[in-house]
């Protein structure tokens, strides 16, 4: 264990930690305390290869200065502007820059922006937008929302009911109206397929029976990841995106993507719309919209989702929705800044390039001890190992640590290591990412 030497090592009592054993972790702390492109520094003095971009959000590297000037300079200009009845100039360009690489492009039609402060408040925000949006043209008894077993939506009660992730939902009471499709993983038949598998498109006809169940009447939305990340990087099978489109065409149903994970180059292409080539009605992003730097999240609405409800008197608020901090001029500053950077090094589409690359590093590590699947995707990557059958979770918990200690930060959901690195990672980070997991393994029993 790393010996926390520094004497200015912090208290670590009133600081409730989300998502963690507190107490396991303040046992042993893992302290970062500075982070510059593609490493972070721990407070021992170690430097850390980054494989997870923070959470899957540090897209452009780590410590971009320009980002960090256009912050600072609003922050000495106007600290906040109220967001209701009100605006400032930033949130304007912002939303006009973003509706210029919309998921889709102009064809799609996904150019009216929505903002909020985390990937969850943008979930919260699209189911509330698809239900109003029904009401609006005249289906109020489309209030039901799906989601799909094992997605992960955030946090919020939406969220939360829509997501399917066990530990996260079993200790809350849920949204009522709620039900899920089934997820697509399926190791039996698509375990190592390199790209994406071909079995499971049919599993889109799920909601049909939920309609024959519920009633398509009922129904408002769907919601689901293209690319689920949370719960363990699961690819969509072969033509299910579409087939799920088609479904909710057929049925009068708003089709949700969460792009929060997905969104700004993760994948290849800006969007997950663009990779898959399939369009849904509302998008919701955070994470790399303002590279982790300042929390934001926003909803990509189809114009005429935006136009249904630009109805009644003009003088009446059309969507009773929005959070102090909505369009915040710190995060637009971060985010406008950030869009640049994507543009000027060609980021969103960098892992497109690097894709192949990627897929045979990490493909390279079947046959390692424990490994049952590899699925990459862009620059994403699930490595799933097989769980300790008295312990779940465990096994990738210590491959995480043993990591982390040999200077490498990898996310493990369950015992699904997950990588996502900067997009600007190289190709010997590549492989000093796969041969470090690779000792890992070897090492962890
Ligand atoms: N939707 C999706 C698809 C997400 O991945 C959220 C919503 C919620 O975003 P906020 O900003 O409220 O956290 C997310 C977030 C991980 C991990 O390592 C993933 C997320 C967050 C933290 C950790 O799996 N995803
Ligand atoms: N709780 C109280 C008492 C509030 O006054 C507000 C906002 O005014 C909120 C919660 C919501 O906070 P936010 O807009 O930051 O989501």
């Amino acid at each position: 264990m790393t010996a926390r030497t520094l004497t200015n090592a912090p208290a670590l009592d009133n600081y409730w930690m989300p998502f963690t054993a507190n107490r396991q972790f303040k046992a042993a702390p893992r302290l970062l305390v500075a982070a510059e492109g593609m490493h972070y520094t721990s407070d021992d003095g170690r430097t850390v290869l980054d494989g997870t971009a923070g959470l899957w959000c540090v897209n452009a590297g780590h410590g971009r200065r320009r980002i960090a000037d256009r912050v600072a300079h609003q922050l000495s200009v106007m600290d906040y502007a109220p967001g209701f009845q009100m605006g400032h100039p930033l949130v304007f360009d912002f939303a006009e820059r973003l509706a210029a690489i919309a998921p889709g492009g102009p064809e799609a039609g996904l150019d009216r922006v929505f903002f909020t402060c985390s990937g969850s408040e943008a979930v919260d925000t699209a189911l509330k937008i698809a239900i109003a949006y029904q009401r609006a043209i005249g289906q109020a008894s489309r209030t039901r929302l799906i989601g799909r077993e094992r997605g992960y939506h955030g946090v919020g009660f939406g969220g939360l009911s829509v997501g399917g992730m066990v530990n996260n939902r079993r200790a809350f009471p849920q949204l009522p109206g709620v039900d899920h499709l089934r997820h697509t993983h399926d190791p039996a038949r698509n375990a190592f397929t390199k790209g994406l598998p071909e079995h499971g498109a049919e599993l889109a006809d799920d909601l049909d029976r939920l309609v024959a169940l519920h009633g398509a009447e009922t129904i408002a939305a769907v919601i689901v990841e293209p690319v689920a990340g949370s719960t363990g990087v699961l690819l969509p099978p072969k033509g299910y995106l579409q087939r799920l489109r088609d479904a909710c065409d057929r049925h009068g149903i708003l089709l949700i993507f969460d792009e929060v994970i997905s969104g700004f180059g993760r994948l290849g292409t800006p969007f997950a719309v663009d990779y898959f080539g399939v369009v849904p009605d509302l998008v919701t992003a955070a994470k790399g919209l303002t590279n982790g730097t300042v929390p934001m999240g926003a909803v990509f609405a189809r114009r005429s989702v935006f136009d249904a409800l630009m109805t009644g008197p003009e003088a009446q608020i059309e969507f009773f929705h929005g959070y102090t901090y909505s369009g915040h001029p710190l995060a637009c500053a971060a985010g406008l800044a950030t869009l640049e950077i994507y543009a000027e090094e060609g980021l969103l589409t960098r892992a497109s390039q690097i894709a192949p690359k990627w897929q045979e590093a990490l493909h390279a590590l079947r046959g390692a001890p424990h490994v049952i699947d590899i699925r990459t995707i862009g620059l994403v990557a699930g490595i799933e190992l097989a769980p300790r059958p008295e312990a779940p979770g465990s096994r990738g918990y210590d491959v995480f640590v043993d990591c982390f200690e040999q200077g490498l930060l990898v996310r493990v959901t369950g015992d699904t290591i997950a990588l996502s690195p900067p997009l600007i990672v190289t190709p010997a980070q590549i492989d000093e990412m796969a041969s470090q997991i690779t000792a890992s393994l070897s090492r962890v029993g």
